[in-house]
């Protein structure tokens, strides 16, 4: 490091000019994340310092963070539901799988999840060692029970699905899975990283969470939808001795065993995705989640008047397009099958979905044939 430091006017002159780098929110279009909440960021900066790793330090903040877990549960039909926050999805779906592996009594257990799971799940599956069997999907990108119930047999310790899927944003039939991991008495998980923060808030919206008998836990990730500062995640347990298999002895804190798998942890972005939750309300979420999935709506539509079709018509507010390139400055994203992936986050404002398209127009203007 520098032997003497710099001036404080330097070093912001130094750290402003590297963000100026980063692109601009205007025009991402492929993240799961977004420009957080103002009183998200505002209750951030109040808890900048907490630590929920020793929360006998912290009591207030741990209080929130237990407010943010009732709100979760509540929310997905099981007030009762206890979990804690994590860094993200990632977290959540390790710790889901150690619990699924520290609960079963298997000797090389393995654990069954579609073909379209994130791939936190591969690293949690080298963590755990857990054998991963991915299972095909439907012609409309879903998990299908069938699939799973040929996938599965007497080793397996977890079934996952997924509700809002990374790639396509589609909801596996939860109820179905659920049922078929229940039958045969196996742990099964919901990745709702994603759709969590937007299926309650949407009439008609497929079914995911605890109102279903099976669903054993959820991962959510107020970082995503929830317009927290990252990192929020949150994994709920519809048992407590679930959560409690991981638990470990810690003798010198102010707690005495802990089930987390981050030791310090951050009560500043707990405080902002409860912040978001409080301030919003039900109604306020769901205008936001309206407001994406008009959007999304949009952008399709738009990009199919220029002849892009969809690749299938999504759950919640991922859209998929045949590929196509993409003019600049736009940050666009694509799935493994090569499809175009455009995610309709709370920045990306009706006026954003207008520009894009016409920038997207203007740019095929001339080659209309070979487009279409
Ligand atoms: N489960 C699902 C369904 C997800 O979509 C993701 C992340 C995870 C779990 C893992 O969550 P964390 O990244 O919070 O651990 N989905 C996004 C993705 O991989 C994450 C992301 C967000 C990537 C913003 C890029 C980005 O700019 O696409």
């Amino acid at each position: 490091m520098r032997n003497k430091g710099v001036s404080e006017e330097e070093l912001f002159s130094f750290l402003i000019a590297r963000k100026q780098e980063d692109k601009d929110h205007q025009h991402i279009l492929s993240s799961m994340c977004t420009l957080p909440h103002p009183v998200a960021i505002r209750a951030h900066s109040l808890f900048m310092e907490t630590n929920l790793g020793d929360p006998g330090l912290f009591p207030g903040t741990a209080s929130l963070e237990q407010l943010l877990i009732r709100r979760l549960g509540t929310l997905f039909h099981h007030p009762g539901a206890c979990g804690y926050a994590t860094t993200g999805g990632t977290e959540s779906n390790i710790q889901a799988l150690r619990i699924a592996k520290a609960t079963s009594d298997i000797s090389s257990p393995n654990v069954v999840i579609p073909e379209s799971a994130h791939f936190s799940f591969k690293k949690a599956c080298d963590m755990t060692g857990l054998e991963m069997r991915g299972v095909p999907l439907d012609n409309n990108f879903r998990a299908d029970p069938d699939l799973f119930l040929e996938a599965i047999d007497s080793n397996t310790c977890c079934m996952v699905g997924i509700a809002g899927t990374t790639e396509y944003g589609m909801v596996d039939p939860i109820r179905d899975l659920a049922a078929l991991a229940r039958d045969h008495g196996i742990f099964f998980h919901v990745d709702a990283a994603f759709g969590g923060m937007v299926l309650p808030f949407l009439d008609g919206a497929p079914e995911f969470d605890f109102a279903i008998p099976g669903v054993q836990s959820i991962a959510v990730d107020p970082h995503k939808m929830g317009m927290s500062t990252i990192p929020a995640g949150c994994l709920l347990l519809r048992n407590e001795k679930d959560l409690c298999s991981l638990s470990v002895d810690t003798p010198y804190l102010t707690v005495k065993q802990e089930f987390t798998l981050s030791g310090t942890r951050p009560g500043g972005s707990v405080a902002g995705a409860l912040a978001v939750l409080e301030y919003l309300g039900y109604e306020g979420m769901a205008a936001v989640v309206r407001g994406c999935m008009g959007n999304t709506r949009r952008l399709i539509e738009g990009m199919e008047s220029f002849g892009i079709p969809r690749v299938v018509t999504p759950d919640v507010n991922v859209a998929t397009f045949k590929a196509v390139t993409i003019p600049d400055p736009w940050q666009v994203s694509f799935t493994r099958n090569g499809h175009l992936r455009i995610i309709c986050m709370p920045h990306v404002h009706a006026g954003m979905i207008e520009a894009f398209l016409q920038d997207i127009g203007e740019h095929y203007a001339e080659t209309v044939d070979s487009f279409s």
